[in-house]
């Protein structure tokens, strides 16, 4: 199981399950709620229980790839039953594409996320910076890849490590090849055993292409090839983990075109420790840094210790933030309201409270 990632901690979590005759897996695909899993000895297609489905208040309950699951299986282990989801270490998510205020999980029990960036005509230090809050926000360890160095004179080349670097607060920036292979065994070096990584950045990056040449064979098609699902429709929204020969688990993530925040506000200071450092001088300790007097970080944009597009970027970022706070509450309630757990008339006086604001 340790090349599953299981540790003291999830067998923990699993004791009761285990008491009550269910097995323990973890989930290594997923694609619109249908899923596959793998047991100490065997992968199968899973399906979640009706019970689970009905008690899910939200799509944050549902499995994700990386979860660990209660299981029944079947066949002799062909097919399992996902009863539960077993508590989790850290979640990426983010908020749903599209009209709906929703949490979508993107991966669970991740322990290094590695946003990657192509330095062919993927960077961008402001996108980046969305990437870092989203990843501090999951509470996984984020780590900067930029790929494709091949592609870059080794002076541009050392211009963009700088720039990743000045906006990466700390994590660790690395750029490499999959072509020459320059780099790759810096990258090879923080996935130990047992160690979960999860790969997100925009589609054609080259996340699939370094899966396959850590795993040392063609896993994953790469290229922008569109996959098809066992019902022939093409899709994008897969997920799926793969196990390297050395312990090492990686998630791979298609690309996603909206990565919208989720309850971003503590991360922001993560991600933005310097603007977090500077807002101890303002005068007001809510000061949201845009129109208060004695505004320290302000204050520092002016005289020009503190770029202006780094604090453009972080008040565009602090916005989405607390507009989702907001949003999310009402729309949190109101999904309760569908699932029939609470009165109507508590959800109505709240709209009429938020509508007369
Ligand atoms: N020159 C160069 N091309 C790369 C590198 N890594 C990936 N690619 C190419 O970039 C394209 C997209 O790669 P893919 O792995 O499918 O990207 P994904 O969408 O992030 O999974 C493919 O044509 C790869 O061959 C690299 O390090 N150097
Ligand atoms: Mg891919
Ligand atoms: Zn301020």
């Amino acid at each position: 199981m340790k090349s599953l990632g299981y540790t003291d901690d999830v067998a923990e979590h699993a004791r009761p399950f285990l008491e009550q005759g269910f097995s323990i897996a973890r989930v290594i695909e997923e694609n619109r709620e249908s899923y596959a899993v793998k047991t100490a000895t065997h992968e199968m297609p899973a399906e979640i229980s009706g019970k689970l489905r009905f008690t899910a208040e939200s799509r944050e309950n549902f499995p994700a790839v990386g979860d660990w699951v209660a299981v029944n299986t079947f066949d002799g282990e062909t097919q399992a039953i996902i009863h539960a989801v077993l508590p989790r270490t850290t979640l990426i998510a983010r908020k749903s594409a599209g009209q709906r205020t929703e949490l979508q999980p993107i991966a669970a029990n991740v322990d290094i996320i590695f946003i990657v960036q192509g330095l062919d005509h993927n960077f961008n230090p402001r996108r980046l910076e969305r990437y870092l809050v989203v990843a501090h926000e999951s509470g996984a360890t984020p780590v900067v890849l930029l790929s494709k160095a091949d592609l870059l004179s080794p002076q541009d080349l050392q211009t963009c490590k700088e720039e990743a670097a000045a906006v990466s607060a700390g994590a660790q920036v690395i750029a490499y090849s999959a072509e020459t292979e320059e780099g790759v065994a810096q990258i090879k070096q923080l996935i130990g055993n047992g160690v979960t990584v999860c790969l997100i950045g925009s589609s054609g990056v080259g996340k699939s292409t370094l899966i396959n040449t850590l795993a040392g064979e063609t896993l994953l098609e790469t290229g922008g090839v569109r996959e098809a699902d066992s019902r022939g429709r093409h899709t994008t929204a897969r997920r799926q983990i793969v196990f390297l020969p050395g312990g090492g688990i990686l998630i791979d993530t298609p690309g996603m075109r909206e990565l919208g925040l989720w309850h971003a506000e503590s991360s922001l200071d993560l991600t933005f420790p310097e603007i977090a450092e500077l807002a101890e001088g303002c005068k007001f300790s809510d000061c949201t840094h845009t129109h208060e007097p004695e505004c320290a970080v302000r204050a520092a944009v002016e005289n020009g210790t503190l770029d202006s597009n780094r604090y453009a970027s972080f008040a565009k970022l602090r916005k989405e933030a607390e507009w989702m706070n907001e949003r999310t509450t009402v729309a949190g309630m109101l999904e309760r309201k569908r699932k029939g757990k609470i009165l109507g008339r508590a959800i109505k006086q709240v709209m009429k409270m938020k509508q007369k604001r």
